[in-house]
């Protein structure tokens, strides 16, 4: 299959022009002016942008956690990202205490296999890294896992101590890895908690309360001292406030090899959500939680100067109807997560760019680009350039949706609410290349389950 992509505005990280893209199977192969090459395919992109595909590199399809399931698995999941114009995800395996991580890995290769609709790599949460646990990690490099998620948060569950997380980071370190990090104090948040709870405070705001800011930015610091000692690059997921921003912005100044994502919920959304009534509070249940608004521009500021490399979602879908119904009683028992996988890419352009906060090629670049350079990906996936797969989306920048459950062109998700129930967007993915297959024209899905392929990264050291 050959595609020529026709008068299109090709906008990548660091340039911007009008060019001609001609694919040959499953890489860009020329680009070029008014190119007149035969094609089984044209598209003509005029008045277009052309981009590439988005790389999101935090969801969580399929995940056990907190007594049930998340609702979007890796079919319903991806299809939906596609339709957003996402065409890469990294998606997070977990290692359940007391067995082996490679265990884990096996357990979502068969989760994903055979059903994405666009490529996948996986993140590794490692719970467990005593003992020989600890060689594991040359393996899972071997088999392109290259990046760990830790998490401070949720003890008895995920979390990991300081001396265990000094540990794996001294390994990862030495391999060339980076290590991921989920920056809440979960041992305080956890003591707060239970005093909530004992006061009889059980409404999902209560979730927010328990889990301040200052708690969030002691765990980045943290993070950050504990692998300069260990001499490990370090990845701050799901960042949300501006306390927690500085301390990245202090260390990045230092120069230690210290990045960090936020999420679309962070910059749009805010701690007021907690009061909708009728329990809708707990559709924004999520860790960490919304955050007052004035941190939103610090975010914005962030992602243009440059001290938040990249908006992933952390993508983690439980229905309203059932699902979160479960901590009716009790925040606690409020699965934590919300979606977002499928208007990352809207959002960010309307939010960013229309509302004057970043340029064309810093959404591209947040929205792709750094995502592939900091997770090994680069230069196959986050460019347009001769020689990269060709995941390519065709954005118009004209068309305005209303994001709602309720449209078909903003909502394929498995989930019964939308967070952005409500939001207009002016600009939207309509036709969408993954590995050179069409996968979604004009708003449609048009691809089959196992389009996509597990993607074996390299390392954050090469
Ligand atoms: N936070 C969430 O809200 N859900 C999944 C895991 C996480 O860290
Ligand atoms: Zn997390
Ligand atoms: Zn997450």
């Amino acid at each position: 299959m050959s595609v020529l992509i026709k008068n299109g505005r090709i906008i990548t990280a660091s340039d911007d022009y009008q060019a001609d893209i001609f694919i040959d199977k499953d890489k860009i192969s020329i680009i070029g002016e008014n190119l007149s090459i035969p094609a089984d395919k044209i598209i003509d992109a005029s008045g277009k942008y052309v981009i590439p595909g988005g790389i999101d590199p935090h969801t969580h399809l399929d995940m056990p956690f907190m007594g049930t399931v998340s609702s979007d698995d890796f079919v319903t999941g991806t299809r939906a990202a596609a339709i957003g114009g996402t065409t890469t995800i990294i998606d997070f395996a977990i290692q359940t205490i007391g067995h082996s991580a490679l265990e884990g890995l096996e357990i979502w290769h068969a989760k994903a296999e055979g059903k994405t609709a666009i490529d996948y790599g996986f993140h590794m949460i490692l719970t467990d890294t005593e003992g020989d646990k600890i060689s594991e990690l040359k393996t899972l490099i071997n088999e392109g896992v290259t990046s760990y998620k830790l998490f401070m948060a949720y003890p008895g569950a995920l979390y990991m101590d300081d001396g265990n997380i000094y540990r794996t980071m001294r390994k990862a370190g030495e391999h060339g890895a980076i290590v991921c990090m989920h920056a809440e104090n979960g041992i305080v948040i956890d003591e707060i908690v239970r005093n909530a709870v004992a006061d009889g405070k059980t409404e999902p705001k209560w979730h927010a309360l328990t889990r301040p800011d200052r708690m969030e930015a002691e765990a980045v610091h943290r993070t950050i001292a504990i692998g300069d000692v260990a001499e490990v690059p370090v990845y701050i997921v799901h960042l949300t406030s501006a306390a927690a921003l500085e301390q990245v912005a202090m260390a990045r100044n230092d120069g230690q090899a210290v990045f960090a994502e936020t999420c679309p919920q962070y910059l749009f959304l805010d701690h007021s959500y907690y009061e909708k009534e009728n329990f809708e509070g707990a559709k924004y249940v999520m860790s960490p939680p919304l955050r007052e608004k004035w941190n939103q521009a610090e975010l914005w500021n962030g992602l243009g100067t440059g001290n938040l490399q990249v908006v992933s979602t952390d993508h983690c879908t439980f229905r309203f109807n059932d699902q979160k119904q479960m901590g009716k009683d009790l925040f606690t028992q409020i699965p934590n997560g919300a979606p977002g996988i499928e208007n990352r890419m809207s959002l960010i352009y309307q939010g960013g760019v229309l509302d004057g906060h970043i340029s064309l090629n810093k959404f591209v670049e947040v929205t792709s680009t750094a995502a592939a350079k900091i997770f090994g990906l680069y230069p196959r996936k986050g460019t347009i350039a001769v020689g990269s797969d060709a995941d390519v989306v065709i954005f118009n920048p004209n068309r305005k949706e209303t994001i709602s459950v309720d449209n078909p062109i903003t909502h394929n998700m498995n989930v019964d609410y939308n967070a952005y129930e409500g939001f207009e967007v002016n600009g939207v993915s309509e036709t969408v290349l993954s590995r050179g297959k069409i996968v979604v024209e004009d708003n449609k899905y048009v691809g089959n389950e196992g389009d996509g392929q597990f993607l074996k990264r390299g390392l954050f050291s090469d």
